[in-house]
């Protein structure tokens, strides 16, 4: 594994530049990190491993959100932990992940890679929370552009779309892609895509707190992928290969 970048495109150095940057500017020897997913994310996971193979960081544990990034863990011989092991002390010192969307105030959307369950149950329990975006990915208004991504028990789907079009959304059940039939999260669930096109709105309130908590009151949702816990610090790849920091 290396990350030779002599051969990506421009959009794919952005992430990289980002990815990397979150990395060298945040994380420390001797951090519990949580790993986030996603084509950005992925950039963080595979400079720490770089970082951690060269000596230069030592005694770093890490936590995967999903499958993907417990593989690209795995691959740089990382110090993979499930988030209830011990040895972690109930302590992650830092998260590290990718949005869909990030509102001025720095709430997010997530769970493009349907990974947004393990993600927030990691990334809620960190100390501190980085976000490596693009540009395209801050909005005025959450919820319009990216639908917003629900993990339902399969069970439940009829109800929970039901519910959510009664809220002015457009449901669509996720289709998979390399198989038939919908997407199956990594936790053996179904996800649903709801898009708000009147901006992110559930009953009277576009409060995205009060919205997380209305989504996740709904039976059988196990999680959305509205994210308010505070986040430290968006770092934002530019096109001219700088990286901007916005602080909450
Ligand atoms: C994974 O489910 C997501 O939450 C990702 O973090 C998010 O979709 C951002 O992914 P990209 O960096 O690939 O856009």
């Amino acid at each position: 594994m290396s990350t030779n970048t002599q051969l990506l495109d421009q959009a794919t150095e952005i992430k990289r530049a980002v990815g990397f940057a979150a990395v060298d500017r945040f994380v420390q020897s001797g951090m519990n990190l949580a790993l986030g997913t996603g084509s950005t994310a992925i950039w963080s996971v595979r400079r720490v491993g770089e970082l951690v193979r060269s000596g230069v960081l030592a005694n770093i544990r890490v936590v995967a959100t999903s499958f993907q990034t417990e593989l690209e863990c795995r691959s740089w011989g990382l110090d993979l932990r499930d988030l209830s092991d011990p040895i972690l002390e109930n302590r992650i010192d830092l998260a590290i992940d990718g949005a869909d969307e990030v509102s001025p105030e720095g709430f997010l959307v997530k769970g493009g890679g349907a990974a947004h369950v393990r993600e927030k149950i990691t990334e809620y329990a960190a100390k501190r929370f980085i976000v490596v975006v693009d540009q395209s990915k801050l909005v005025s208004v959450l919820g319009k552009a990216f639908a917003v991504p629900i993990e339902v028990i399969p069970l439940a789907r009829a109800q929970v779309i039901r519910a959510l079009e009664g809220w002015k959304a457009t449901v669509k059940l996720r289709e998979g892609s390399g198989k038939a039939g919908p997407t199956i999260s990594d936790n053996g669930n179904f996800i649903l895509d709801a898009f708000f096109p009147e901006g992110l709105v559930v009953g009277k309130s576009s409060d995205p707190c009060a919205v997380e908590m209305a989504l996740k009151s709904l039976p059988g949702v196990v999680e959305s992928g509205i994210f308010t816990r505070k986040v430290e610090a968006v770092l934002v790849g530019k096109s001219d290969g700088t990286v901007q920091e916005i602080y909450y």
